[in-house]
């Protein structure tokens, strides 16, 4: 057996010791040393970063416990939800949701809450990160042109939301005034390539999807869970298209995601993805290799993967007729080498076909045609014609004809639509697939074959051709009828 030597050992024990000791007077904030976090000091002030979705602030690292002053004002103002649809929104921060606030255990939050002097409401505001009677909601509330001002300390790590709690609360949070509040361990959270912020909300409006002009809110169809749109960071499209996330291949990606309701529960999913790590509901429970994850109204959860292969995986609320009928759809773009050994397959951009990619029959409940009455006018033919597309064509192609990018071609002002009546007919007719180009941009996907009689496929496709900048064409029965005699 060796002899440890003596001497050596000696020297490098004193170094050690020095090494601890040096090391304690730089950081004398020994986490370990603190048996509740309520008992880390709170060195210096700093002003919190604050940052808009999809954003997050840099994070906590290494740095200590401060005092973190929180400057956040509500702000009532007109948005978009969709194409020709506004809203007034409520907000903190002039997005919904409002502002995304980083801290970490031991901070002590000095939060100035101010109310805009063009505002017409109070508000106030309850964050789930705070310990204490309402949140912060009794010693906040603060009427337009006013500043309340509270303080409380981090003491939970984990994911919380924040909202106004002025009643009529549910209207409060419907119109948009929710957002996140990270709490970090001290230390900080392992680190990742890439974070984004996103946080569901469902919205009710006095017209239906996609109904043009300035929607006020419905309280009727608020109380009774029935939205109109359910939708990430806000409004429709948010984080699509030009908009989507991004990512490259091989680095790791970590979702703070959030769920401001004020009804609904999301069954959060990323088409084409497996969570690595889920920190269940923001908290310090961790799962692994996770499908789906439930998040409840009022709170929040940290997703993780690493993205291995190219391409755009689709986001969605897995209650899946909210993804594609009512706005819950967001996308992740991946850009990098493509990687066989994981995937092989054609990639088919952006569109999501549970039932694989063959034309299918959309069945229709009015299999008899005896009822129907011809449109005696183009205007009647318009009229019949919005009827069926509201029905059957705006699922995919939206309200107002402008699709959605990647999935959904737009028929508004499209090029491809307006170049050729007896297509567009057969388009609907028999259905389409394999690459088109629409206004510039490729679609590759499919469209199943719509089951619809002569007069109503010469309704809509008239009602599509005279609305949205568009030929102005009329379609006939009879043109429908040849087209079918042609097949
Ligand atoms: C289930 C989703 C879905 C529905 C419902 C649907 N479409 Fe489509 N539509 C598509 C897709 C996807 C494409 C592109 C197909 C491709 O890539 O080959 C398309 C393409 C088209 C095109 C040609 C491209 C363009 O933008 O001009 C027309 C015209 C069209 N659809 C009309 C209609 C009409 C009219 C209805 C309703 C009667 C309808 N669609 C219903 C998904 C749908
Ligand atoms: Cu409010």
């Amino acid at each position: 057996m060796k002899k440890f030597p003596l001497q050596r050992g000696l020297k490098l024990f004193t170094f050690i010791g020095l090494l601890t000791m040096f090391c304690s007077c730089v950081n004398n904030q020994k986490e370990s040393t603190y048996e509740d976090t309520v008992d880390i000091p709170a060195s210096r002030e700093m002003l919190a970063e604050l940052t808009s979705p999809p954003n997050v602030p840099r994070g906590v690292g290494r740095r200590k416990a401060k005092k973190l002053i929180v400057n956040m004002e509500i702000i009532e103002k007109v948005g978009e939800m969709t194409d020709g649809v506004k809203y007034v929104y409520w907000t903190f921060g002039g997005t919904v949701p409002g502002s995304f606030i980083r801290t970490r255990v031991g901070d002590e939050v000095e939060f100035h809450l101010k109310n805009h002097p063009d505002n017409k409401l109070p508000h106030n505001i309850d964050l789930h990160a705070v310990t204490g009677p309402g949140g912060g909601a009794t010693s906040s509330f603060v009427a337009p042109g006013y500043e309340a001002k509270f303080s409380f300390k981090v003491l939970n790590p984990g994911l919380y939301v924040y909202h106004c709690a002025t009643a009529p609360v549910g209207m409060h949070i419907a119109n948009g005034m929710y957002g996140l509040i990270l709490v970090e361990p001290a230390g900080g959270l392992p680190r990742v390539d890439k974070e984004y912020y996103i946080m569901q909300g469902d919205f009710y409006t006095k017209g239906d999807y996609g109904d043009r002009g300035l929607q006020p809110f419905d309280m009727q169809k608020a109380i009774d869970e029935d939205a109109d749109y359910v939708v990430f960071n806000g409004k429709v499209g948010s984080m699509t298209g030009d908009n989507a996330l991004t990512a490259n291949v091989g680095e790791t990606v970590r979702l703070y995601v959030g769920n401001g309701g004020p009804n609904l529960v999301s069954s959060f999913h990323v088409i084409g993805e497996i969570f690595d790590i889920v920190r269940v509901e923001g908290g310090s429970l961790i799962n692994k290799n996770v499908q789906t994850t439930l998040i409840p109204a009022g709170g929040a959860t940290i997703v993780e993967f690493r993205v291995n292969v190219p391409g755009t995986y689709i986001i969605v609320d897995h209650s899946i007729f909210r993804a594609f009928n009512k706005g819950a759809l967001a996308m992740l773009k991946v850009l990098g080498e493509e990687n066989e050994k994981i995937y092989s397959g054609i990639q088919e951009e952006g569109i999501y076909q549970p039932e694989g990619g063959g034309i299918q029959i959309i069945p229709t409940d009015n299999g008899d045609v005896v009822s129907e009455i011809p449109a005696k006018s183009l205007k009647e033919r318009m009229e019949f014609g919005k009827i069926t597309y509201q029905q059957t064509c705006f699922a995919c192609h939206q309200g107002t004809g402008q699709g959605i990018p990647k999935a959904f071609p737009p028929l508004a002002a499209s090029d491809y639509l307006n170049a050729d009546v007896n297509r567009a007919i057969d388009i609907v007719l028999y259905g389409k697939r394999g690459e088109i180009t629409v206004n510039g941009e490729k679609y590759k996907s499919v469209m199943t074959r719509q089951v619809l009689t002569d007069e109503e496929i010469a309704n809509v496709l008239t009602y599509i051709y005279n609305n949205w900048e568009n030929s102005k064409a009329e379609v006939t029965p009879a043109m429908v009828k040849s087209r079918r005699e042609n097949h």
